[in-house]
């Protein structure tokens, strides 16, 4: 049964020894849903194995107790926060457990006590709307949680709703945080030292195409190609594609801006198309795509066969 906030904190208050559990290789969503609710109602803080790396720094700063990979069993009752399958449970056995969730499709629900479950940018902005039912206080390690639940979720507000900024002012105003507070620790998070290597090396590398006013990248990395190639159109490229070569298998990952897929290009068809060619596969978003086949002679080719695709689209369209 959906519930509303009001009704969840009522049904909630029935139960004692509760275990908030977040999803396998808990995001800063899961995590600041779980440790919310959990110093809201009182219960312990769970994730089904372990924390993703922005997540562990949050639980290291703000000092959250997290039991990893819990036994639902040592527990009255289970809430399930920002998780739609069993399998991002792992192998994790619930018994009577509710769901607090905002992904579009959620396959816990039919096996609910009850849930709280709602299309939103964030789980985060639904437990700012608990909290704030419950006229519950706002502690400062909540506040901040919460809020890089919700920047971290919104890809730092890329794809945030108006709830997203109503519930970051809700915490601003409630816990007595600034935003560049939540800001810092986000920052604090180190960075994997050889991703960073990768993509300095893939920019290194750069093989740059012109057509009209759009500019194409290709490059070659051993490791980190998606995060390189969102580097490069970062850093101002329309379109990038990066190549990974490894024991004769070439992956290839395509990042294309916002302005070139309103013009047309759709990465997902072009990777699947020169996968095809290539005996091999590929596909993906419109803006994000990825491609496997296997070359015996190297990137270059895939790669060159990628941007000519890609300008065969965008030949006849110039980005105003
Ligand atoms: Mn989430």
């Amino acid at each position: 049964m959906n519930i509303d906030e009001i009704t969840f904190y009522d049904r909630l208050l029935d139960y004692h020894n509760v275990l908030f559990l977040g999803h396998r290789n808990a995001d800063p969503d899961a995590v600041s849903s779980a440790f919310a609710l959990a110093e809201a109602f009182g219960g312990t803080v769970g994730v089904a194995d372990h924390c993703g790396r922005v997540a562990s720094m949050l639980v290291d700063h703000l000092k959250i107790d997290v039991e990893y990979a819990p036994d639902p069993s040592d527990y009255d009752f289970t809430v399930v926060v920002d998780t739609s399958t069993q399998s991002q449970l792992n192998d994790l056995v619930l018994g009577d457990y509710a769901v607090v969730d905002h992904h579009s499709v959620s396959q816990l629900l039919s096996g609910a006590q009850f849930y709280l479950h709602r299309y939103a940018s964030s789980t985060a902005e639904i437990v700012v709307d608990i909290l704030a039912c419950m006229d519950a206080p706002v502690m400062e390690r909540i506040a901040l949680a919460l809020m890089t639940g919700i920047i971290t979720d919104t890809g730092h507000f890329k794809h945030a709703e108006s709830g997203s900024f109503r519930a970051i002012a809700d915490l601003i105003d409630r816990g007595g945080v600034s935003y560049s507070e939540a800001l810092d620790l986000l920052a604090a998070t180190p960075q994997d030292i050889s991703m960073r290597i990768s993509i300095l090396e893939s920019v290194n590398r750069v093989r740059t195409t012109m057509i009209n006013d759009w500019i194409l990248v290709t490059s070659e990395t051993d490791s980190f190609g998606a995060a390189a190639a969102t580097a490069l159109t970062n850093i101002g490229a329309d379109l990038s594609f990066v190549g990974m070569m490894d024991d004769g298998i070439l992956k290839v990952s395509g990042r294309a801006k916002h302005d070139a897929v309103r013009c047309g290009i759709n990465l997902g068809r072009v990777m699947r198309d020169v996968g095809v060619e290539y005996h091999g596969s590929g596909g993906g978003h419109a803006g994000a795509a990825g491609m496997e086949v296997e070359v015996p002679g190297g990137a270059e080719t895939v790669l060159s066969r990628c941007v000519e695709e890609s300008c065969r689209i965008l030949a006849g369209v110039s980005r105003n």
